[in-house]
């Protein structure tokens, strides 16, 4: 029996009320340290947002700070959101329209633009609740298997060590693995690479990301040398707005380029796929706008037949993918079990999105209360 009021079916979305938005910052330590060719990550520094109305339903969202500071900013912005929108109506369009008035002149990017889109998906999640359907279906889609691929660990570690971690990531239940690459030596990279891709079986896809380790002139070289390791696709080679360089690698290149995870919003999505800066894209939820700022790009992506998977955040991904014209891979990682009641499960692969109201999110306070930081 769906929980929708009718008032909300008659476009009347007035019976869902904002009544606070809140933050709790957390640290969670990650199973497998990840060092990439940027910094070495141990542990997630995570933004609970918990969205409340006045008729008792609360909406859940958390945000990958990347540094704990950033958490610590993002609290102070989410008291100002509180401000703002406390008996505002919990319309994710009517939200972002306010948010977007209130940050227009200090101009939203980088943490702020991350905090409007977890607002976004707070919201999204309590039009989901308060419609009793999970998020994928309220979006149109049937909760299907999404392939999914194995991102938890396989940082720059020795060719014997990479090894290693790679099996244990297949025998984790996936048919695809991505490693980190980008150390300071072309050789090193492509003994890690070799070494990993002789150890899993040929059926696994490999993917490596550079995390835009190389200058344009090193990405030519350094690309080419891989291009006959049988690698999926080859993930941020270079800066990640330098879309002449990434379009230039693009077409030289037999393996795909793979680009996304630094969309600042669909619009600079749009940019790429103009420039053909990528074969395959990789929105990450809390960079592209939320809920809102993806469906603007899976509708972009899907206009220029591209194929689009996700970065990070693989519990709202996974309805959102299944959402997705031109769906591709989910990038699985477990960062955020720690602290959720019910963890994602992965079934030969797949992730499916879990039959339960809105993303499914739901904390689990003890933990929450033994990771808090703020
Ligand atoms: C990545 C992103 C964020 C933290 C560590 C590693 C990487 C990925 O770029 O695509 O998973
Ligand atoms: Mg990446």
């Amino acid at each position: 029996m769906s929980r929708l009021p009718a008032s909300w079916l008659s476009g009347a979305n007035d019976e869902l009320t904002i009544r606070s938005i809140t933050a709790t910052l957390v640290s969670v330590p990650l199973r497998r340290a990840l060092g990439t060719s940027i910094m070495r990550v141990t542990e997630a520094p995570l933004l609970l947002i918990d969205l409340v109305t006045e008729e008792g339903i609360t909406g859940r969202a958390y945000l990958f700070c990347y540094l704990e500071s950033v958490g610590h900013a993002a609290i102070a912005l989410i008291r100002d959101i509180n401000d703002v929108l406390a008996g505002a109506v919990a319309s994710p369009a009517d939200v972002r329209r306010t948010l977007e008035a209130r940050f227009k002149l200090v101009g939203p990017q980088g943490p702020i633009f991350f905090v409007l889109a977890g607002v976004d998906m707070a919201c999204w999640d309590t039009v989901a609740i308060a419609a009793d359907l999970p998020l994928a279906r309220l979006l149109g889609a049937p909760l299907r298997p999404i392939p999914a691929y194995n991102s938890n660990g396989l940082g720059l570690t020795e060719p014997v060590a990479a090894a290693d971690e790679a099996l244990e990531l297949v025998a984790e239940g996936f048919s695809a693995i991505k490693m980190r690459i980008g150390r300071p030596s072309a050789e090193d990279d492509l003994a890690a690479v070799r070494a990993v891709r002789a150890a899993i079986p040929s059926d696994v896809a490999l993917m490596v990301d550079y995390n835009q380790a190389l200058s344009a002139n090193a990405a030519r070289d350094r690309c080419r040398q891989l291009d006959d390791e049988g690698l999926y696709w080859i993930e941020e080679p270079v800066r990640h707005d330098d879309y002449a360089a990434n379009a230039e690698l693009a077409a030289l290149l037999r393996t795909p380029v793979q680009i996304g995870e630094n969309f600042a919003g669909p619009n600079a999505m749009s940019e790429s796929l103009h420039r053909r800066a990528s074969d395959f894209v990789m929105p990450d939820v809390e960079r592209i706008g939320g809920v809102s700022g993806w469906l603007a790009a899976a509708a972009l992506a899907d206009t220029a037949g591209v194929e689009m998977s996700s970065h990070l955040f693989p519990e709202v991904s996974a309805h959102l993918l299944a959402a997705t014209p031109t769906a591709h891979w989910l990038e699985y990682v477990d960062w955020a079990d720690p602290i959720v009641r019910e963890p994602l499960r992965v079934v030969d692969g797949h992730v499916t999105p879990p039959d339960r109201p809105g993303t499914g999110l739901v904390w689990d306070t003890d933990a929450v209360a033994r990771f808090r930081r703020g």
